[in-house]
């Protein structure tokens, strides 16, 4: 069951979501334990590769280059400190690794190439692979695939109603081919959205249409509370109370019965009982590790606390899904074998007692 038929319609999804807070939250760990092992929880560690200078719009985006905030922007990480990243996280317990890009969309550069290789090596290192890159086409969707990654995380954030009052570059329908383009390849899906940048509980359910009507909904779900940072459009909005986030959380555990429900951004506002809740309604992974992309987020120490107390266990990697096999990337040998050519010539030269001219800078 894919989606529940008895939540198909957006009135509805309201009607659940309004319902007393308890039955909410009963109703959806009901769901929850017919499709999942509700001790289980995948934590998955993110890490910002590129970061700040993004030329979008998006009003609740510390790294988007209009806003003044205070991220710093970097260019994109070695893929040998990615695999340092990596093996860090999969040693505090993590089994998946999402590794993000402030970019608008994916440009097929030097850049993407080396973005294909930490997909190559963090795939070798079996953990399962996530990437949120921004937009795509099917050619890069492919590349990225034959890599080895396993999900795409392109979020849909809310309503196409609401969409246009936080992000005017680009268009509700630009994210939803990005996302086919994923399952065009054959990479699972992780798209959700963000509550409480101002919309209403219509959006919010309206989001949750937008992934019903799909062909395929979502693998994976990710329910973000704004954080609200300094210097953004948003930096002024109200945070939510967590009565909110559980209610999100166990709406769509219930409307989406196989989708892994992710308490993503907005941990570090809740107390552990709000937490607990969430777990209760349905929520199946968190990230985990001391930042999210940018900001804070709680410690691997606390979030190892937590799952003691409450009888949590971290979920392996691939149980969702098969470890996808890493292939060779045409782009890449052929970049190889250039330099290996070039490398040849240098020691056949040097082999024949020529000697590199010296340059010397004065
Ligand atoms: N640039 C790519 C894109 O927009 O798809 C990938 C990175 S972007 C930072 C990934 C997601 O992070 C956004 O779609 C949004 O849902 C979430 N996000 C960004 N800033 C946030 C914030 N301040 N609070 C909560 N979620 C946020
Ligand atoms: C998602 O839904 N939330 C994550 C991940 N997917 C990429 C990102 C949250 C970012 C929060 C703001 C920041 O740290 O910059
Ligand atoms: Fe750029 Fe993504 Fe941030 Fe939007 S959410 S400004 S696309 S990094």
């Amino acid at each position: 069951m894919k989606v529940n038929p008895a939540y198909s319609t957006k009135e509805a999804l309201i009607a659940l979501y309004n319902k007393p807070l308890l039955e909410l939250v009963f109703e959806a760990a009901t769901i929850h334990r017919q499709f999942h092992n509700p001790r289980e929880v995948q934590m998955s560690s993110l890490l910002s590769i590129k970061t700040g200078g993004c030329a979008e719009d998006c009003g609740y985006c510390p790294q988007a280059a209009r806003y003044h905030t205070d991220v710093e922007a970097h260019k994109l990480m070695t893929v040998d400190s990615v695999i340092e990243q990596a093996k860090n996280a999969k040693a505090n317990g993590s089994s998946r690794l999402c590794m993000g890009a402030a970019w608008r969309e994916v440009r097929d550069n030097k850049d993407f190439d080396n973005v294909i290789e930490m997909v190559q090596a963090v795939n070798n290192l079996d953990m399962e692979v996530c990437c949120t890159l921004g937009m795509m086409n099917e050619n890069q969707a492919k590349r990225l695939k034959n890599a080895g990654l396993f999900a795409y995380n392109h979020n849909l954030d809310t309503s196409p109603e609401f969409y246009g009052d936080v992000i005017s570059t680009r268009e509700y329908e630009d994210r939803l081919n990005t996302i086919d383009n994923a399952r065009k390849a054959g990479i699972t899906v992780c798209s959700g959205g963000i509550i409480g940048m101002g919309e209403a509980v219509e959006d919010r359910m309206g989001m949750l249409m937008s992934y019903m009507q799909m062909e395929t909904p979502p693998n994976s779900i990710p329910i973000n509370a704004l954080v609200a940072v300094e210097g953004t459009p948003l930096e002024n909005q109200k945070p939510i109370e967590q009565w909110e986030m559980i209610r999100m959380v166990a709406t769509t555990r219930i409307a989406f019965p196989e989708a892994v429900v992710r308490l993503s951004a907005g941990r570090t506002k809740m107390n552990m009982e709000g937490q607990a809740l969430c777990f209760m309604a349905g929520a199946g992974s968190i990230f985990a590790g001391d930042k999210l992309l940018t900001t804070p987020n709680p410690e691997f120490n606390e979030d190892k606390e937590m799952f003691e107390i409450l009888g949590l266990i971290p979920k392996a990697a691939f149980t969702e899904g098969e470890k996808p096999e890493t292939l060779p990337d045409p782009i890449i040998e052929a970049r190889k074998a250039k330099e290996a050519a070039r490398a040849q010539q240098l020691e056949d030269a040097k082999a024949k007692g020529f000697e590199p001219r010296k340059v010397t800078v004065s």
